[in-house]
Parts: structure tokens; sequence; C-alpha cells
């Protein structure tokens, strides 16, 4: 039968094309041609109406045995091409990893507020803090209730914030780490919390959405104003190695009372007035006050037995008043001209 010898001569035909494919997009080219809805086993399928019954049947199970002979085939071919494939990307992508690495300098350096915040830490370690933790993602509860921003609290809109979709909020400020440490510490303690902050607000020269922070917090018996600008005072000119003017006036802030802003006179125009001072000559750097009587009771101190004081210190404020930068958005830029000047 001439059609059954088709068949046969497709099969051998199949085989050796689709033996000498060099990858897979060609395998399946190939393929189509053969087993295709307009392959050529398929058109000889098609002739098939005319012929007898007993015909059919013998030439039906021959084309039904060479299309599954040539789908093995090609499932061969292509475990085959695979792991060619993998041998050949394995020898040329391989990289000896204990080869030693020449130094050049494209070395990577601490990043200038991450410098400057073990700074403050070694500063504050020394004077006898310990170091405590938070998450980013806090309740509500211990970024506004707990430090007496209660229900609708006016000063809730002074940070504005970033809410998740479960109902909770990446921290505004460290001082959520004041609640947890209330919680936790037994007092008297004094520790300080670094950290990432975020605000939803427009960035300018000195204002960013996610900046850092330190906050700090003192709780002991009889604990004063005295103790506070003290130790203000010994933060600034350790830090600075200087003496630099600061200037404290009332700032209000739900958890403490009295509360207090520490300016410092812009290092960058030397209080002459710029875009980072907005003119004035004086930058926001370090509120602080005395712990609100409230809060400790929140935090489930008795306020009649315990005080203290607490501050939270901008860290990227910090990095552009010492080194004289002026404008924050350079500190989270990527730009490395900017970050080679920091090495360390
Ligand atoms: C607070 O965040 C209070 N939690 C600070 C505090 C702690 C007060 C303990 C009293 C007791 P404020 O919003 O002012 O306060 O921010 C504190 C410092 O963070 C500012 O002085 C400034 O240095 C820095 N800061 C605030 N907003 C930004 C911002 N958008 N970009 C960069 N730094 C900022």
């Amino acid at each position: 039968m001439a059609i059954l010898e088709d068949i046969q001569s497709i099969y051998a035909e199949a085989e050796n094309v689709l033996n000498s494919v060099a990858n897979e997009e060609e395998l399946d080219n190939q393929k189509n041609l053969f087993i295709g809805k307009k392959g050529k086993l398929t058109n000889i399928l098609k002739v098939m109406g005319s012929l007898s019954v007993e015909e059919k049947k013998t030439l039906g199970k021959e084309a039904n045995e060479t299309q599954k002979k040539i789908e093995e085939l090609v499932q061969n071919v292509r475990t085959k091409l695979k792991n060619e494939f993998y041998e050949v990307t394995l020898k040329q992508e391989f990289f000896d990893v204990l080869k030693p690495v020449k130094l050049s300098d494209k070395r990577g350096s601490i990043h200038p507020v991450s410098q400057i915040q073990a700074e403050v830490e070694a500063i504050f370690t020394s004077l006898g803090f310990s170091i405590m933790d938070g998450p980013e993602v806090e309740t509500d509860e211990n970024n506004f209730e707990a430090l007496n921003f209660t229900g609708d609290h006016p000063a809730r809109d002074t940070q504005d914030t970033f809410y998740t979709t479960d109902g909770k909020l990446l921290r505004t400020h460290t001082s959520a780490i004041q609640v947890r440490a209330l919680r936790n510490l037994k007092p008297p303690f004094r520790i300080i919390a670094p950290g990432r902050v975020f605000r939803y607000e427009e960035v300018d020269a000195s204002h960013e959405t996610t900046f850092y922070q330190v906050e700090g917090m003192v709780v002991g018996k009889d604990i004063s104003i005295a103790h506070l600008i003290y130790t203000m005072e010994t933060l600034l000119s350790e830090i600075f190695k200087e003496k630099v003017k600061t200037r404290l006036r009332p700032g209000y802030f739900p958890f403490v009372e009295p509360g207090f802003e520490l300016d410092i006179q812009c290092l960058v125009c030397k209080g002459k007035g710029c875009s980072v001072c907005k003119h004035s000559g004086w930058l926001e750097l370090l509120p602080c006050g005395l712990v609100h009587p409230q809060v400790l009771e929140y935090g489930g101190l008795d306020s009649k037995e315990w005080t203290g004081f607490a501050f939270g210190l901008g860290l990227d404020r910090l990095v552009m008043m010492r080194y004289g930068i002026h404008d924050i958005r350079y500190l989270h830029s990527g730009n490395l001209r900017f970050l080679k000047q920091f090495p360390a």
C-alpha cells in the first residue's frame, strides 16, 4: 500500500530531522511539520476517507503508532537538549567562590547615618543607657494611644501616617518604643532606641518620608529637667566636639509635660539663614521633655512614684549639621559620588 509506505517514510524523515535540531524552538517548529495541524502525517490521514474499511483500519493503526512514536521522539530530543543546555551553561557560568578578591576602590562603606547612629549609641552606652529595638510596623496603640494621642487628638495631624491594610501603621516616631520599654522593663531604667520612621509628608530640603530617629527615655525617682538638659548638652558636645549654640523653647507633644524643642544653630549657614533652616538660622533637632504622668500610668507605673524624661533625636538632620549638607535628599539618594565622601 503506497500510503503505508508514505507513513513509514514520514517517521524515517522525522527521526532524521528531529535528531539534528539545535534547540527547543527549532524542535517545536520541526515537530509541527510532521504532526502539527498541517503536518505531513495529518495531511495523509485526510485522504483516508476514500479508502476501504479494511485499509482504514490498517492505516489508522499505523498512523496512530507513528504519531505516538514521533511524540516520544520529540520528548527524548527535548530532554537531551535541556541536559546539554544545563551542562553548557554551568560550564560557562562557573565561578570560583573561594578565589581571593582583588580589593579596589569599589568597596562599600558604612552610610553616614549609620556611622552617626553608632557614635550616638557609644555615647549613651558610656552613660549607662542600654539599647532597645522595636518593629517598624506598629499598632496605633503603641504609636499614638498609649502616648496620650487619644481618639482623634489633633496632635495626630502633626505626624501624617501610612496605614497598612490590616489596621496597623508604619511607626511615625521611635516614641512607640517608649511604650514597649515602660511595659517590659523594670524601673529605674535608661534606654535609647534608634530606628527608621515613616511619615506621609511633602519632601523638601529638610523633610524626608523615611528618616531615622533615636529615642531616649530615662525613668527613675526624682528625674528632673536638670537631668534632661545635662544629658542633651553632653550628647551635643560629644557629637560636635565643639561648642554649638542651642536654644530651648516650649514644645508641645502629648506624651511629655513640660515639653521642649531643643534647636541647634544651623551649621550649614552658621545661623545666617538658608533653605535647610528655612531662613531662620535655627533647626529643630532634639524635641524632649518630662514623661507625662498619663504615659507612665498607661505603661503600668505609678506616676506618683516614678518620673522620667524622654527625647527624640533626628539622626538625618544631625548628619546634615555635622557635614554642612544642604539637602536631606542626598542622604538616601544612593548617589555613590555623594556617599564616597564619608568613608568608614
Ligand atoms: C517626634 O517625633 C517626637 N516623637 C519626639 C519626642 C520624643 C518628643 C520624646 C518628646 C519626647 P518630631 O516630629 O518633632 O517629634 O520629630 C523629631 C525629630 O525628627 C525632629 O526634630 C527632626 O530632627 C526629625 N524629623 C522630623 N520630621 C522629619 C522629616 N520629615 N525628615 C527628617 N527628619 C525629620
